[in-house]
């Protein structure tokens, strides 16, 4: 049983920007499914990718993994030999909670190693994979391309980048409507107005979205030469972009 994502649920003084705590850790499956447009197929999608691209003695890269589903996709799908995923969160309590969820989604052939890292500083070699499901968000936006550019120059040839964000779109009048149908969604899904507003003004400095057009042009400066986006929600989307 998951516990309810009630963590704005109650009027708050001031409103904190917002961390990957233990109380963020403890709700987390039920506060991504009801914050996060088509999560729970770009989940199923990336484990689908990661069967058609990881190639044999490689690793692959889950990378601000928080409790590990994507990691776990990928690894349910994975048929090549020899092959490792590697999951990072930076946050302790993230990887705390996913150490046990996948210590009792039992073995598998694929070898697993997860790390309490910032993504940032980590090395990355022999890559046929990476995954950045909802994380490049998160980081400050001058580190987003220097980032890309060392998961490109770690990855072999015939490799695969997943990159799952939140959007903004240069029409203001476009993102005023996604953003308004987004909040109408999240209250479908049981969330109060006050809930909606001050989980927004907790996020406001912490995730810092940007257009498709600028993930596009970032992705092609650092190297990759096809890209495509694979799915949108008003302003979700999941991009995949090929060495
Ligand atoms: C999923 N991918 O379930 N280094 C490492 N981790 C980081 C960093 C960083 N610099 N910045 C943020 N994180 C997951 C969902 S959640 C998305 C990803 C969300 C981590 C942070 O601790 C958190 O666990 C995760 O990135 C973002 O498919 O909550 O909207």
């Amino acid at each position: 049983m998951t516990d309810k994502d009630e963590i704005f649920s109650k009027p708050l003084n001031k409103v904190d920007d917002f961390k990957f705590d233990r109380n963020v850790a403890a709700v987390f499956p039920d506060m991504i499914k009801r914050s996060v447009p088509g999560y729970e197929n770009v989940i199923i999608m990336s484990g689908l990718f990661a069967e058609r691209f990881a190639q044999t003695g490689t690793n692959l890269y889950d990378l601000g993994c928080s409790l590990g589903a994507t990691t776990l996709a990928m690894r349910e799908r994975i048929t090549a030999d020899d092959c490792r995923i590697i999951a990072v969160d930076k946050s302790v309590d993230m990887i705390k909670r996913c150490r046990e969820l996948i210590g009792e989604a039992g073995s598998s052939a694929v070898q697993l190693e997860l790390r309490e890292a910032d993504i940032r500083d980590i090395e990355y070699s022999n890559n046929s994979m990476t995954v950045l499901n909802y994380t490049l968000q998160f980081l400050p936006p001058e580190d987003r391309r220097p980032l890309l550019q060392k998961i490109y120059d770690s990855m072999l040839p015939g490799a695969v980048l997943v990159l799952s964000e939140k959007v903004t779109f240069e029409e203001k009048q476009n993102s005023d409507l996604f953003i308004d149908i987004y909040h109408a969604w999240k209250a479908h899904n049981g969330y109060s107005e006050m809930e909606i507003r001050q989980k927004r003004n907790a996020l406001e400095n912490v995730l810092i979205p940007d257009t498709i057009p600028q993930h596009l042009q970032r992705l092609e400066a650092v190297g990759f030469k096809r890209c495509e986006l694979w799915f949108q929600c008003f302003n979700f989307m999941s991009m995949v972009a090929f060495k």
